[in-house]
């Protein structure tokens, strides 16, 4: 066995492909998960594209497939610190890998309830994870999903850097070089639960000397990884809708079922993308990599890719015929951004990335294909706004 690792959140998109991967990479594997992603789900009255089983039917998969065990605990990582303190000190694992967040910026723009659900989910789960870590004694790695989104997306013409910004400032000899956490700037409720999230870890590191990395992600896109395709019910996640659905899977199955690509504004907006199998090998990078004891918290850009949402599309309809549809923008974002990543981190420890270049589109076309008559056409357009005052144009204009 490698150790012990509690995944948090792990029944989730970018969780349960990363529970398969460090189970067949020989760790001990413990999930905890509250559902509350499958019951959000039922909400909105949208499932995944993809038949994705119950939890215990996908663990008994596993183990039917692979001969491997994975634990489940149900337990809301918010609410049930008890529960969650006594997990750490029975198991003693080596990394927590903390993805138990509510994640769809949309979601957490559409309405009051949504937003204050989104604040006290993420806020409280990742307060309670550290509280936890640190009343255990126990000496545990915190991996954190964070998000590009914490940075804003302009980047005054340079690339963005891994967590932290020289900055030159006036000191009482002279000049003096110093280094911050890069200024916090969310775009959107949840980016928001990010920036607080950061500067959770920040006290922590610096008071309780907890050992933390926080991956700041770009957006993921794919379904499969290599243990997902082992067997149907290991199936992942596939989010389509106007609230989860990210951009580029979005583009793919509305590909495949005729609808036009949904742009918002003039697609001139920049993102960081990664392929959710470049998520899972980051995240075993990370846990292989942790910080010494008395670093600073680590702080790794987790993407491979930037691409304008036009060029997305544009790629998707030369490979479809897909028509690509300019709607009025539902969000309030920049229109047109710059931004380059450093990602050197990672390409340091070994990552080889999986670029859209790397013919794995047509794999999650293929997916969206079979998958197609799940669909329901009336989800694509979101009905969440960043502004009450707008209409979302749902016929679409240019
Ligand atoms: P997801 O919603 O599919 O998975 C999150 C999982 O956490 C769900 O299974 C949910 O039930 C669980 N959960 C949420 N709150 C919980 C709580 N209080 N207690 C226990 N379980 C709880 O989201 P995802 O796409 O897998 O994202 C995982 C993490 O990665 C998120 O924190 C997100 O911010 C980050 N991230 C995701 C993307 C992306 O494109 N999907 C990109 C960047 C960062
Ligand atoms: N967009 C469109 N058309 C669509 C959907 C989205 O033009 O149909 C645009 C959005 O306006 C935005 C961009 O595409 O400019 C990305 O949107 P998205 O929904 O794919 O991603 P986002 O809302 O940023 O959130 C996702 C994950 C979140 C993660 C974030 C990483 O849901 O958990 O934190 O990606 S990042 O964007 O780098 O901050």
């Amino acid at each position: 066995m490698n150790g012990h690792v509690i995944i948090l959140g792990g029944d989730g998109f970018c969780g349960w492909p990363t529970a398969l991967g460090f189970s067949q990479a020989g760790y001990d594997v413990t999930i905890v998960d509250n559902l509350s992603r499958r019951k959000i789900d039922v909400e909105l009255e949208c499932e995944s594209l993809t038949p994705i089983q119950p939890i215990h039917r996908r663990i008994a998969a596993w183990a039917n497939k692979t001969g491997k065990t994975i634990n489940y605990v149900n337990l809301d990582v918010a609410v049930q610190y008890h529960k969650l303190l006594s997990l750490i000190e029975e198991t003693r694992p080596t990394a927590m890998i903390h993805f138990a967040e509510q994640r769809a910026a949309p979601y957490s723009m559409k309405n009051s309830f949504c937003k204050r659900y989104t604040v006290g989910n993420n806020i409280n789960a990742t307060h309670n994870v550290l509280a936890a870590i640190v009343e255990s004694g126990v000496d545990v790695h915190l991996v954190h999903l964070g998000t590009m989104g914490v940075y804003g997306y302009g980047t005054a013409g340079m690339p963005i850097p891994e967590g932290y910004l020289k900055a030159v400032v006036e000191g009482s000899e002279g000049p003096q070089e110093i280094e911050i956490l890069y200024p916090a700037n969310p775009g959107s409720v949840y980016h928001m639960t990010k920036t607080q999230d950061a500067l959770m870890f920040y006290y922590y590191n610096k008071n309780d000397r907890l050992r933390i990395t926080d991956l700041h992600q770009g957006v993921v896109w794919g379904t499969n990884t290599a243990e997902t395709m082992l067997d149907e019910a290991l199936i992942n996640r596939y989010d389509y809708d106007g609230d989860y659905g990210t951009v580029l899977n979005r583009f793919l199955m509305q590909s495949v079922i005729g609808h036009p690509l949904t742009v918002y504004g003039c697609g001139g907006q920049t993102r960081a993308f990664i392929h959710i199998s470049d998520t899972v090998k980051c995240i075993r990078l990370a846990v292989e990599n942790p910080p010494a004891h008395g670093d600073r918290v680590q702080i790794f850009n987790q993407a491979t890719e930037t691409r304008t949402v036009r060029d997305l599309a544009e790629i998707v309809a030369e490979q479809t015929g897909a028509e690509v549809r300019y709607y009025k923008n539902p969000r309030r974002e920049d229109a047109v951004n710059q931004l380059q990543v450093e990602n050197g981190k990672f390409l340091g420890l070994g990552l080889k990335p999986t670029t859209l270049g790397n013919g794995l589109m047509q794999e999650v076309i293929s997916i969206a294909e079979k998958y197609k008559d799940r669909c329901d056409t009336t989800k694509i357009i979101t009905d969440s706004l960043w502004t009450g005052d707008m209409e979302v144009d749902r016929k679409g204009s240019k």
